[in-house]
């Protein structure tokens, strides 16, 4: 074999071993962008122009991965039954698992704040997510949530007692369409 050969096939060899993969980018409306300490992402810096939203609300990255419905429902689907003190009914919230969302991100692990459309924001640390079946749910009752309602994302667990505690619920973000990882 040629010095040539030999280093081309050398070179090729290592190439294989670590494949250069882009991480895919929504095709879809983008329903949750998670910024910060991420292993993978899909897209640059917030835009002002484009991101008006996202400028709004004050937030700045300089690389995020952003999800659509089709990446959502590309996870395993959890389906829970939701109810809290005082609710006039239960909903069957489904969607993938929070953790399985921040590990799509190349976050698992990490303490994250997810941020809901009116301000809300609320601070998780990764034992907080593992501690329940926290579903990041896209769906209520076979409906997509929508803008308006509680989406387009809503965090909440199923409660095997039976509903949640206030406390419980004050929890549960609804409107979610930002999260930053810590
Ligand atoms: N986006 C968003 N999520 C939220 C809240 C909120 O103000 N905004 N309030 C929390 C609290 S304190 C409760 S009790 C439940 C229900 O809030 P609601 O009674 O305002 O619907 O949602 C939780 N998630
Ligand atoms: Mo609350």
């Amino acid at each position: 074999m040629s010095m040539l050969r030999a280093l081309t096939l050398l070179l090729s060899l290592a190439f294989a071993a670590t494949p250069i993969v882009a991480a895919e980018a929504p095709k879809g409306m983008v329903l949750l962008t998670i910024a910060g300490e991420i292993g993978q992402s899909n897209r640059g810096p917030l835009d002002p122009h484009e991101d008006g939203f996202l400028k709004f609300q004050e937030r700045s990255f300089e690389k995020a991965f952003a999800i659509d419905r089709e990446m959502l429902e590309a996870l395993p689907q959890h389906e829970i039954t939701a109810d809290a003190e005082g609710w006039p009914r239960a909903h069957k919230l489904k969607g993938p698992l929070v953790s399985d969302v921040l590990k799509r991100a190349g976050a698992g692990g990490k303490p994250v704040v997810f941020y809901a459309l009116d301000g809300f924001a609320t601070r998780f640390e990764p034992q907080e997510l593992e501690d329940h079946e926290w579903v990041l749910a896209h769906s209520a009752d076979g409906h997509p949530l929508g803008i308006g309602g509680r989406g387009p994302l809503w965090m909440a667990y199923d409660v095997p007692t039976g509903k949640a505690s206030k406390d419980e619920e004050g929890h549960w973000a609804w409107a979610i369409f930002y999260a930053e990882v810590e």
